[in-house]
């Protein structure tokens, strides 16, 4: 429709009256919703973002390059951002999330910083390296999920000798589109100390809480690291049972306080899917970022379809239809604005 009018008006300039008004009410920065609805109104989600895949050796071997070419000191955060070929040039992987690959060598520091945008980190490789969250320290390991949520203080270092890497995943889009960004600097690079190493954990994370202690809803988790050994204990544990026909065994990290997503804005979850196991087809609004941790398996996204090893990472845009085949044992790290659209009564899933 459109383009007819645009080429009846190339052949007579000013013989189209719908044209000739819609470029009259163009200068009172005003536009006909009817040329528009379609697009702005969809039957069923429809993301400019693409199913993507980062293979990892690729990745480190980029992120070590830059290792060699800009110090963290001098990046603020020496970062690669992974960013969704359906979205170039925004810095996003979804529409909603940011994700980045960040490595700190030896004897570095990532100096102190806030902002509002909520950040993950999921350690991939090296060992040696914390994280201080508010005050506190914690090593990171690799497969451990580590949350700095909204307005929190955080520095990272490297204390040992390996070069680390891990995927860090924030949400920038969403805090842009809201124009809700502040960020400041620490009054050091590197914080001071105030609780030992495991004290979050220690008093919020094992199924108890201090005795006057009462969360709100809406506040992030104390627990600022889910460390992959506890992980990998449950899904060694519940991989006894049944795995469920599209999802395989699909535990989702909380805040124990609460039993809300750690951050408002972004979900995590942890997956396994055993050796041999095929997925039945699975879509939800929430477009996901995958990270697989361990084992190896057959991708499908739509038309697409990878074969993903370990630390290869993947995203899945909404509403495209998913589909895993475990080759081996394998164990998938996602995360996703799934708290988000359910907070807004806006996330749904569909098991095909
Ligand atoms: O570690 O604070 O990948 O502020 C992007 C922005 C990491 C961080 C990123 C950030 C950080």
């Amino acid at each position: 429709m459109h383009n007819t009018i645009k080429t009846a008006e190339a052949s007579s300039a000013a013989g189209n009256p719908r044209q000739d008004y819609y470029d009259r009410i163009a200068q009172d920065h005003m536009t006909p919703l009817w040329e528009v609805l379609g697009a702005l109104v969809p039957k069923s989600p429809n993301s400019p973002a693409q199913a993507a895949l980062w293979r990892y050796a690729h990745l480190r071997d980029k992120v070590m390059e830059a290792g060699r070419l800009i110090t963290a000191e001098q990046a603020e955060r020496r970062v690669l951002i992974l960013e969704n070929p359906g979205l170039a040039g925004q810095s996003a992987i979804t529409q909603s999330l940011y994700a980045g690959l960040q490595l700190i060598l030896p004897g570095e520091v990532a100096p102190a910083h806030r902002h509002t945008q909520s950040a993950l980190r999921l350690v991939m490789d090296g060992e040696g390296a914390y994280t201080a969250v508010d005050g506190e320290r914690t090593t990171m390991r690799r497969g451990d999920f580590i949350i700095t949520p909204s307005w929190t203080f955080h520095d990272h270092g490297n204390l040992g000798e390996q070069p680390v890497v891990w995927l860090d995943g924030l949400d920038i889009p969403t805090v842009r589109f809201f124009d809700a960004g502040f960020a400041e600097h620490g009054q050091s690079a590197s914080q001071d100390t105030v609780r030992a190493e495991g004290d979050a954990l220690a008093r919020y994370g094992n199924n108890m809480l201090p005795v006057d202690f009462y969360q709100g809803p809406a506040e992030p988790t104390r627990v600022f690291v889910y460390p992959f050994a506890r992980t990998m204990e449950s899904l060694a544990m519940i991989s006894a049972g049944k795995p469920d026909p599209h999802l395989g065994h699909k535990l989702r990290y909380v805040n124990p306080a609460t039993g809300a997503s750690p951050m408002p804005t972004i979900g995590a979850f942890t997956q396994r899917l055993p050796a041999g196991f095929e997925t039945r087809p699975y879509r939800s609004t929430d477009g996901t970022v995958y990270v697989c941790l361990e084992g190896e398996a057959t991708v499908a996204v739509g038309d697409t379809e990878w074969h993903v090893q370990r630390d290869d990472i993947f995203v899945v845009p909404s509403w495209q239809p998913l589909k895993f085949l475990a080759k081996r044992d394998t164990t998938l790290f996602s995360f996703s604005d799934r708290p988000m659209l359910q907070s807004l009564g806006l996330w749904r899933e569909a098991r095909l």
